[in-house]
């Protein structure tokens, strides 16, 4: 695992939630390393692994001496770091705002909700739970696509909408969240991107 300085290297597993970070990757086109972490045979428990991430989990991004871990945080770390691929929008624009709930959103509301509701888990108090409910986190997010212009921020696409974009997508094939005509126009809009492709395509040969 030994790495050159500035070197990308993406610790993944393809069939996982480390291919939105390698779609962002290939969103922002920076050259980047594939470590491939077999999480089906137990390597995220190797010490060396843990050393990186003591989640054991992928994906995990090396850049230098950094290391970054969480879909969402990997996406904000890639987006602010290489500012020439316009993934984000600058730190003193409005949009921020919506920039950064988004990239929350997707972590703190949209999977914890989704999970929960696929889990069968038995449903709390809206005010206990950080989403509320599946029902509004689901209306929330579908009224996003209906507004989407074509993108969460409009005519910029960001890194919000891979966290956001791979939530929805992989949730629609696996029927965690409702069709809805707006998501489903979303989903296919991601699904047309060339980096989404070439992730698509690099992930479905093994890694
Ligand atoms: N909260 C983490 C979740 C990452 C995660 O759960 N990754 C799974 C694959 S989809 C994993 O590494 N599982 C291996 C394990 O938990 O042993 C993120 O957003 O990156």
């Amino acid at each position: 695992m030994a790495t050159t300085q500035d070197e990308i290297v993406l610790y993944h597993w393809h069939q996982s939630r480390s291919t939105m970070a390698r779609w962002m990757l290939e969103e922002i086109g920076q050259p980047y390393r594939v470590e491939l972490v077999d999480i089906t045979s137990g390597q995220q428990q190797a010490p060396g692994f843990l050393a990186i991430n003591p989640m054991g989990k992928v994906p995990t991004l090396k850049h230098g001496a950094t290391i970054v871990s969480e879909v969402s945080a990997i996406a904000c770390y890639l987006a602010d770091r290489f500012p020439e691929a316009g993934l984000a929008p600058a730190i003193d624009e409005p949009r921020r705002g919506p920039y950064l709930k988004w990239l929350f959103f997707a972590p703190g509301c949209i999977e914890p909700a989704v999970i929960h509701k696929a889990m069968g888990w038995p449903e709390a108090r809206r005010g206990t739970l950080g989403w509320g409910s599946y029902d509004d986190t689901m209306k929330v997010l579908a009224d996003a696509a209906i507004n989407a212009a074509p993108w969460l921020l409009g005519e910029q696409f960001t890194a919000a909408d891979v966290v956001v974009g791979g939530q929805v997508r992989w949730g629609l094939q696996f029927g965690t969240i409702p069709k809805h005509p707006a998501l489903e126009a979303y989903a296919h809009r991601l699904g047309e991107r060339p980096a989404f492709k070439r992730q698509m395509q690099l992930d479905g040969a093994g890694g």
